[in-house]
């Protein structure tokens, strides 16, 4: 059983995903409910535009997001591909507790959304949205910008004081992405990854570079073959560095926590931030980065 609860989420707005998170788990939530509560702040408040329905749209003018969630018992669930739901987080818990299946996407998220008595939102951009769009057309340049307003996804980890673990991600996906484009967040092991007996890892940037190496779940493997939650992030971020080229231009951020309560982050550029809470204190962290 841990001391303290531990909750670790990814970039700036990870600090207030934490302190709701933390709220939660004092007023004797669990992990699940703490993971819940965190990424729906973030879904309503994130000024990024890179998470929610106010997340940037693809390059069709629609606004699609993914989510997952995944419990240490080995429970997960997990959305993609989904407009005009404005939680979810949300609606991955409910595929995890309410169906057999890990994973739905797009209309057929959406009518199990509804079948859930989830109210479907109206899907027009707003006006910065419309802009940004408008302005992104006069050039076409899909070139994500490293650390810069396409990569804040946020993806938590907590550990409450039973200590049970549990991961999860929400965003809008990378700017501009194609119709249909799903990142690695949703994807089970790309995105996220807990397992009981190792502990807990989640992957933030470039979810191309992350789906085709598996971030999370490698991370995951290289902790149960010996290595710190540090050095098995560093590890994963080396790899994916070497086998996807290109790493000068893009960025990727792990982070991972184990049952000790030990937290590894690293992340491919400069840049990579999380924060980091327990009882006591809610802190921003820099990761250490491979590129110096
Ligand atoms: C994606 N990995 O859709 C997400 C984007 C992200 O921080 O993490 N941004 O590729």
């Amino acid at each position: 059983k841990a001391k303290d609860f531990i909750i670790v989420s990814t970039w700036d707005h990870g600090l207030r995903a934490n302190e709701v998170a933390s709220k939660t788990l004092l007023a004797n939530g669990c992990a699940l409910d703490a993971i819940i509560e965190g990424c729906k702040i973030t879904e309503l408040e994130n000024g990024q535009r890179t998470v929610g329905l106010e997340g940037w749209p693809d390059r069709d003018g629609k606004v699609t997001l993914d989510a997952a969630i995944m419990v240490d018992d080995g429970r997960a669930g997990s959305v993609a591909f989904v407009q005009r739901v404005q939680h979810p987080i949300e609606l991955a818990k409910l595929v995890m507790e309410k169906t057999p299946h890990v994973m739905l996407v797009g209309a057929g998220a959406e009518q199990f959304a509804r079948e859930q008595g989830i109210k479907l939102m109206d899907c027009k951009l707003d006006q910065v949205q419309q802009d940004k769009l408008d302005d992104w057309r006069k050039e076409r340049l899909y070139a994500p910008e490293v650390n810069i307003e396409n990569h804040d996804t946020i993806s938590m980890i907590a550990m409450d004081k039973q200590g049970q673990m549990v991961a999860g991600s929400t965003t809008s996906g990378l700017a501009f992405k194609m119709h249909g484009r799903v990142g690695d967040s949703p994807v089970i092991g790309s995105g996220i990854y807990v397992d009981k007996d190792v502990g807990a890892a989640v992957c933030t940037g470039l979810g191309e570079a992350v789906l085709r190496t598996v971030g999370a779940h490698s991370v995951i493997e290289s902790m149960r073959h010996g290595k710190s939650p540090q050095l098995a992030c560093e590890a994963v971020i080396k790899r994916i560095m070497q086998k996807i080229p290109g790493s000068e231009n893009y960025q990727v951020g792990v982070i991972a926590l184990d049952y000790k309560g030990r937290v590894g982050a690293c992340g491919v550029q400069q840049g990579f931030t999380y924060a980091l809470a327990n009882s006591k204190h809610n802190i921003m962290k820099s990761a250490k980065a491979i590129i110096q």
